[in-house]
């Protein structure tokens, strides 16, 4: 019944198209919009469909998919030809990537283009840049307080250069990821200042209230997202005389997805920018796009069908480009957003795995992978076509959101053992060498986040200071066996700009009024060009870490093994401070590779019975992917040094690749 309700709908549709776009070259398009029309329509209707409106509003969408395939240049419509044919193509091992703030970086987006070839000397061919469209003059939080969603920040350049950058990105086979902020919009975007100004329509577009009881009743069950800065999550607005919903800052104004008009905005601004050359879209803070009273407002089912429709009508107008989920939630929810009970990715095909980067930083604290093991061996099956963002350090802070269960599993206790992670890497441990902020502090619920250059946290910057080279050495080793641990584990490495130089805190932020109460700029660096040159010195920090990174990149390019075909499987090894997994090559036996990592201060010991029993390294030499050597090896146990690794082959097996 259901379908003939959408198939009658579409006929009409396409009767209208049939005139009103007479002289346009559609083919591509109805192939694409009959295969998704009913998934549209179900799902629109799921969210819109007690509306009266409801089929003008569908129409209405049709047609926005329409004019923006129309408006899609011909050599992205080729490129989204070819993604098609080949559709596993961002699974593949030689995508990786870096994210940077364009200004930080090179300054603005014409110096970006002129950086590009840093990064291909690292070899990075995927680039996420920071916000980047127009945003208010004072605080922005770094962008993600949108005022103007089709204008670049003039301070970063204009339209025109990001259609350059793209273009240049292609020729050099680069990704360019560019964010849309889809949960909310800065106070000066036009709609907020309608709203303000008192229009019904646009305060629609947003969560407003003439008194305290909605809000009130919300904030019942409501978490703070920024309790120091931002506390509550509503913030009177005199001029309107009616409370906004601003989870976030008070200047971020949440939008209103119960109204099927920010719905088809949004999607348009998503097409606005695949049009204009992005690669990848990073969905900001997926998970609190449908509030519901009564509950946190984050991860709603209507969350995930908001996400699904946009992923189907992007199909329609442009099946090539990839969202990534930013949804910095419980491990069993993140996985949820490759698309929510389906069978193949209908949502995002990429997500941040904040689960993996908090679990290392568990283990450099800790110095064993207890809780690495135990949060890795709970992580929940992935979708195929799906896959991580694996990362060590973000923009963000770092927010330890493990599961209670895997912690008690790992015979800590939840609260004292996050306490003692804080105090770890804030260096209030006694011992430690952690230089980074505590970050969202509340009191209210004990909870606080840790903010902090990687380099900081791993302990470089203090043993810079004392002038210890061993700690140095060690420091530098730990850098880089976390990097192999988000280059092999499967998924897209993302780099954070500055870590590639082992870049150190940065407390100039405080100087500007405009950042000074967010330390999360602590570790949001302005490249020193100069010192980025000693990459080219051998034996300084700066050119063991970029050098280090970039072996590491060029083997990763070259090992099928680490392509993400959900072809890991965890190690249970007997020595608590070693991550073991296999990575299987998704066709050829023996290309099998055996990462293993060394969390502790001393040298520990991998015990290769575990691996032979599993038929692995029965025969033939043992070699290190990195070195190409052979590691020590006793009474078959395999050395691993403090805070090392190895990238596991068989040599026998390596000749025949
Ligand atoms: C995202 O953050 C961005 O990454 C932050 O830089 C922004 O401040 C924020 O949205 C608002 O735009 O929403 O789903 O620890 O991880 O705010 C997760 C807090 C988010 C961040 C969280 C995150």
């Amino acid at each position: 019944m259901y379908e003939q309700v959408s198939h009658a709908l579409l006929n009409d549709i396409l009767d209208a198209f049939s005139h009103r776009f007479r002289r346009e070259d559609l083919r591509h398009f109805y192939t694409r919009l009959g295969a998704n029309f009913y998934a549209i329509h179900s799902l629109f209707g799921h969210l819109y469909g007690h509306r009266q409106d409801f089929k003008e509003q569908t129409v209405r969408l049709t047609e926005r998919l329409a004019r923006a395939y129309i408006e899609r240049p011909a050599a992205l419509k080729a490129l989204d030809m070819a993604r098609e044919a080949d559709h596993n193509w961002f699974l593949d091992q030689q995508w990786v990537g870096m994210a940077l703030y364009a200004d930080g970086f090179a300054g603005n987006l014409p110096g970006l283009i002129e950086r590009l070839p840093y990064l291909q000397e690292l070899g990075v061919n995927m680039v996420h840049v920071m916000p980047i469209l127009r945003c208010p003059q004072g605080a922005s939080d770094g962008g993600y307080a949108v005022s103007d969603f089709r204008d670049i920040d003039p301070r970063m350049g204009t339209v025109e250069d990001v259609r350059a950058l793209g273009a240049r990105m292609r020729e050099h086979g680069m990704l360019l990821t560019l964010d849309v902020v889809v949960n909310h919009t800065s106070d000066e975007h036009e709609w907020a200042c309608r709203a303000r100004a008192g229009e019904r329509a646009f305060q629609d577009f947003y969560y407003t209230f003439p008194n305290r009881d909605v809000p009130d009743m919300f904030e019942a069950n409501l978490p703070e997202i920024f309790p120091e800065t931002a506390p509550g999550n509503f913030t009177w607005n005199a001029e309107m005389q009616r409370w906004v919903m601003t989870v976030f800052n008070d200047y971020q104004w949440d939008l209103n997805y119960a109204n099927p008009a920010v719905f088809i905005e949004m999607l348009d601004i998503i097409l606005f920018w695949i049009n204009q050359g992005a690669d990848i879209i990073r969905l900001d803070a997926v998970a609190f796009l449908w509030k519901k009273i009564g509950t946190t407002s984050q991860n709603e089912h209507e969350a995930h069908l908001i996400l699904q429709l946009m992923k189907d009508c992007c199909q329609v107008v442009a099946p090539g480009p990839l969202f990534i989920a930013e949804a910095i939630v419980s491990p069993s929810e993140i996985i949820k957003y490759f698309g929510e009970d389906a069978v193949i990715a209908k949502e995002c095909e990429i997500a941040y795995n904040a689960t993996f980067m908090a679990l290392l930083w568990d283990a450099v604290a800790t110095k064993n992978a207890k809780l690495l093991n135990q949060g890795i061996q709970s992580l929940p099956h992935k979708l195929d076509r799906a896959t991580w963002l694996n990362y060590v350090r973000c923009h963000d802070d770092i927010g330890l959101g493990f599961d209670d269960a895997d912690i008690r599993a790992s015979d800590y206790d939840p609260y004292h053992h996050r306490r003692f992670l804080i105090d770890w890497f804030t260096g209030v441990y006694e011992g430690s060498p952690g230089r980074g902020r505590p970050f969202g502090v509340n009191p209210k619920t004990g909870d606080a986040r840790i903010s902090g250059a990687l380099a900081s946290l791993a302990g470089l910057e203090a043993a810079l200071e004392d002038g210890d080279q061993q700690r140095i050495d060690q420091a530098v080793d730990l850098i880089l066996t976390l990097h192999a641990m988000i280059l092999s584990f499967g998924g897209i490495p993302l780099i954070w700009y500055g870590d590639e130089l082992g870049t150190l805190n940065d407390d100039s932020f405080l100087e500007d009024v405009n950042k000074a109460c967010d330390n999360r700029w602590v570790h949001r660096p302005r490249i020193d060009w100069q010192r980025a040159e000693r990459r080219h010195q051998p034996g300084t920090v700066e050119q063991r870490i970029f050098d280090g990174l970039r072996q590491l990149i060029e083997v990763r390019k070259h090992t099928p093994a680490f392509a993400d075909f959900n072809n890991r499987e965890l190690i249970e090894v007997a020595n608590p401070h070693l991550f073991v997994f296999l990575r299987t090559h998704p066709t050829l036996q023996g290309g099998s590779v055996v990462v293993a990592a060394n969390f502790d201060a001393n040298p520990q010991f991998l015990d290769l019975d575990v691996l032979n029993q599993r038929g692995l390294f029965r025969q033939g030499q043992i070699e290190d992917l990195i070195t190409g050597e052979s590691p020590a090896l006793f009474n078959n146990r395999m050395v691993i040094p403090p805070f090392q690794f190895y990238w596991l082959t068989n040599q026998r097996a390596r000749a025949q690749l």
